[in-house]
């Protein structure tokens, strides 16, 4: 493999390599700040794309640039792909992909954050799918039924079938548990059938630390748009929340930890509603309780089936990861779950 300095040479940067670390806590790609002659500062976000996740690079950065094109258009900061020297927005090593953007000066991104961020976050990405509204250039379905919590239950069912590493039987009691609640946690997929519930431009991957935040704790820009493609809003809506709410960790090995914060709740939710006012429906509105129920039950179906596949495709850091990730999601379905009559209430 080249060596990452070398890499970044390829795009049309400016100023010489200096450095190039690692950086970021994504899951899927990995991701590195790249620094040039004179300046103690990164210049630029070199990114390895994921090609197992996403097989189609020139589609993945086909939907980033119309996206971010459109945004721009419209006087909003979003992130700025440079060009490798092939002229597209990527670069091929002849084994991995590579694509550079410039960083985004003074920012600061949070695992957790306030109920004053959130409500400003809930505005942001209600806001970001509002510019978003009228992109009349379809997009591609990057990964097909990526938040279709049917697929997600069926490729649990495969992986259970399958159970390739034998470890069914040590996780019997979460199959049980998340198949009891199949019926109500379908809810959306079914309403869409029914043509009630639409598809919009969404993000698919709001969790909190793919925002970034000035000093004053305004939002710079919304970044990770790999995942940009229709989708429900309660993607937006309740991944966020999944992050921002949850008192623990994503994977959090003390499920004592995880709890469900309703202060984050109602200033998110407030900002959400702020910033969606001109294109929320009814049902969209009514359901978004749901939203905030489905995203932590269909973590916790598709780090199961990560779990049962042999971790084949989140990154781990300990051979349990998987299996603790999975816990610590069920703990917050389960908080979130018993804070749904209050999450009603509020909504209205
Ligand atoms: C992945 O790359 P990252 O960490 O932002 C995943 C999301 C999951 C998330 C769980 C393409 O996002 O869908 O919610 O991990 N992205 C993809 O932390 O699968
Ligand atoms: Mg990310």
């Amino acid at each position: 493999m080249e060596k990452l300095n070398d890499i970044v040479a390829k795009f049309e940067i400016t100023g010489k390599v200096t450095d190039v670390k690692p950086m970021g806590e994504g899951l899927i790609n990995d991701t590195y700040k790249v620094f040039v002659d004179g300046s103690d500062k990164p210049k630029y976000v070199l990114q390895c794309i994921n090609n197992a996740i996403f097989q189609d690079v020139d589609m993945l950065m086909d939907n980033i640039n119309k996206v971010t094109n459109h945004i721009r258009k419209k006087g909003k900061n979003t992130l700025q792909f440079l060009k490798a020297d092939a002229g597209k927005s990527y670069y091929f090593d002849g084994e991995k992909y590579w694509r550079v953007m410039v960083f985004v000066p003074d920012s600061i991104t949070y695992q957790a954050v306030t109920p004053e961020y959130s409500y400003i976050a809930g505005k942001s990405f209600g806001e970001f799918e509002s510019l978003l509204s009228d992109l009349d250039e379809p997009l591609g379905e990057i990964i097909p039924d990526f938040h279709n919590i049917e697929s997600r239950l069926k490729q649990l069912r495969d992986a259970v079938a399958e159970d390739r590493v034998g470890r069914v039987k040590e996780v019997q009691y979460y199959l049980d548990e998340i198949f009891k609640c199949e019926e109500k946690m379908t809810l959306g997929e079914r309403l869409y059938r029914e043509g009630k519930l639409p598809k919009r431009v969404c993000h698919c991957d709001t969790k909190v630390n793919n925002m970034l935040f000035d000093k004053e704790g305004n939002v710079l820009c919304i970044i990770d748009l790999d995942t940009v493609m229709p989708s429900f809003v309660f993607s937006d809506y309740g991944d966020f929340l999944r992050t921002a709410a949850n008192t623990g960790a994503e994977d959090d090995p003390n499920l004592d930890n995880i709890g469900f914060n309703m202060e984050i709740y109602n200033a998110f939710t407030k900002g959400y509603l702020e910033g969606t006012k001109g294109f929320l429906l009814p049902i969209e509105k009514e359901n978004l309780p749901y939203a905030a129920l489905l995203f932590p039950y269909m973590q916790t179906v598709r780090f199961l089936a990560d779990y049962i596949n042999g971790d084949t495709y989140y990154k781990i850091k300990y051979p349990e990861h998987n299996l603790v990730r999975t816990k610590a999601q069920w703990r917050l379905f389960e908080k979130a779950k018993s804070k749904e009559k209050e999450m009603r209430e509020i909504i209205g």
